[in-house]
């Protein structure tokens, strides 16, 4: 059992993706439960992705081939943990904001926090202040994300967090703010919870926030 774990996680961690539904399937198969699957197998795959990177030892392209990768698992064990009713790390939900049409480092963070465990609400790019207002009062998100690659976007993430406050449902969440040019004071002076340079670090700080 152990060695179909390490199997798992090491076709994860070097992006195997044409290897990865057949082989989560075979580990089901096997007798393994989906939260095994999931928590001892691909999540301990996507940690050793996340420290990679963070340490500079894995880069972009490598990281959005084991969040693809982690994907196909996904897709297979989505109705097994479904049926067993895994609970969840939380519920995450991110958007890019209005008038910013970048999408592959939002992208990159949902599939981080899916591969973490977390029921994700991706809502795309261009998103405005009150399309993300509606969908927090739908999806009730514990973390919402907020990414903007440009500067002329940026203020849009401000614009995000008042009209939360405006419609009463502010407090209901964390917000992290995240994209290249966004730093942690810009973060603190928008009034969000917190900032994250990267998608290892936004997982890890959305932790903390549930712990
Ligand atoms: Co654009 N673009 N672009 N672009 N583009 C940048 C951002 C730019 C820095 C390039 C440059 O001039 N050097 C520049 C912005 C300058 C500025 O504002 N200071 C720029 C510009 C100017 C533009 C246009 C205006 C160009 C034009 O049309 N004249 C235009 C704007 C379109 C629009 O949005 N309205 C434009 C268009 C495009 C493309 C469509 C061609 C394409 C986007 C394709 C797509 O996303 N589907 C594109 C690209 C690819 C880039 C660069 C080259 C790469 C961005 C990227 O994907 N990086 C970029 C230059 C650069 O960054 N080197 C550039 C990889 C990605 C994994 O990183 O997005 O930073 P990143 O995400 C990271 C972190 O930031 C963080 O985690 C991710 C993973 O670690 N993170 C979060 C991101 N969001 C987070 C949210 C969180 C937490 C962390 O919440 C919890």
């Amino acid at each position: 059992m152990t060695e179909m774990l390490n199997s798992l996680a090491e076709t994860l961690i070097k992006g195997k993706m044409n290897d990865m539904a057949g082989l989560t399937q075979q580990a089901l198969d096997s007798g393994l439960s989906a939260e095994d699957v999931l928590q001892k197998g691909l999540l301990a795959g996507m940690d050793v992705v996340g420290k990679r990177f963070k340490s500079g030892e894995m880069f972009i392209p490598e990281v959005l081939r084991s969040a693809k990768t982690m994907h196909k698992a996904m897709e297979v064990l989505r109705p097994a943990l479904a049926a067993a009713e895994v609970k969840t790390a939380g519920k995450f939900m991110i958007a890019t904001v209005e008038g910013d049409l970048h999408d592959i480092g939002k992208n990159l963070v949902a599939m981080m926090f899916e591969g973490a465990g977390f029921e994700v609400v991706n809502l795309g790019i261009d998103q405005k202040a009150q399309a993300i207002v509606d969908a927090v009062k739908t999806h009730q998100p514990d973390v919402l994300g907020l990414s903007a690659l440009l500067t002329t976007t940026m203020p849009k993430m401000e614009e995000t967090i008042n009209a939360l406050k405006e419609a009463g449902i502010r407090d209901g969440m964390r917000i992290m703010v995240g994209g290249a040019p966004v730093t942690e004071d810009f973060a603190k002076k928008i009034g969000a919870d917190g900032y994250a340079p990267n998608a290892a670090t936004a997982v890890d700080r959305a932790k903390e926030y549930l712990q």
